[in-house]
């Protein structure tokens, strides 16, 4: 399998965590957002020009990080599943990695492109709304970690891929201080062995474009 990606891109992150949890081999392509030229050439491969993507030994397609790894998790053997067999367990696993998706990374992303601009020309206005945002996000998440180990039970799956990328950036524009729940949830689960290695790999990219964090 081929798994085309940016290690800046959160979607990208969230598939990594999977992929390395499961222990599922796979042919690295590292697309360069930020080069015009790379960006044209990927958009030749896949027009909608969005990381990350998997191709199969077959050559099919699999877009979306969610769709990856529902992909992964049930044609590949060994490691623990990311999505549970039980309906109820993977209804919530699944919306909650929906809410980390769209109501969580979609601010933090606005936020950490507004925070690239100079100062005189970033949207106060945008940049307020998407932290009220986080707010409620946080709130929510609050909620769903009372008692909770993991974001969506009692075992690591796809919801923790999604909130741990996307919660590694957003603690730099709000942090946990006010949310306990997410703050511990954040101490045990970033310490994982897949996190730190995404983490290692993202990094020196992460710091080129945002600096020491
Ligand atoms: N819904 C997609 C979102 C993917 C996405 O937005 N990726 C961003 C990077 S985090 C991207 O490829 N941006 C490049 C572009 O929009 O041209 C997923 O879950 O994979």
């Amino acid at each position: 399998m081929d798994l085309y990606f940016a290690y800046l891109s959160t979607y990208s992150q969230k598939t990594l965590l999977g992929l390395y949890e499961r222990g599922v081999e796979f042919t690295p392509h590292l697309v360069d957002l930020t080069d015009p030229d790379a960006r044209a050439e990927y958009h030749k491969l896949y027009p909608f020009g969005k990381v990350p993507l998997l191709i199969r030994e077959d050559g099919r397609m699999i877009p979306e990080s969610s769709i990856i790894l529902e992909y992964i998790d049930t044609s590949t053997d060994g490691g623990p599943f990311l999505i549970p067999k039980d309906p109820e367990l993977s209804r919530r696993v699944r919306f909650l990695d929906r809410m980390c998706d769209l109501y969580l990374n979609d601010p933090v992303v606005s936020l950490i492109f507004e925070s690239w601009k100079p100062t005189e020309q970033q949207n106060l206005e945008m940049m307020q709304k998407a932290s009220e945002k986080i707010g409620i996000m946080y709130r929510f998440m609050e909620d769903q970690l009372q008692d909770r180990e993991f974001l969506a039970g009692d075992a690591f799956s796809m919801a923790d891929c999604s909130a741990l990328p996307v919660l590694y950036y957003a603690k730099s524009f709000a942090p946990f201080a006010e949310s306990p729940n997410i703050q511990s949830y954040w101490d045990r689960q970033s310490k994982r062995d897949a996190f730190l290695r995404v983490k290692a790999e993202a990094e020196p990219y992460i710091t080129a474009v945002m600096g020491e964090r």
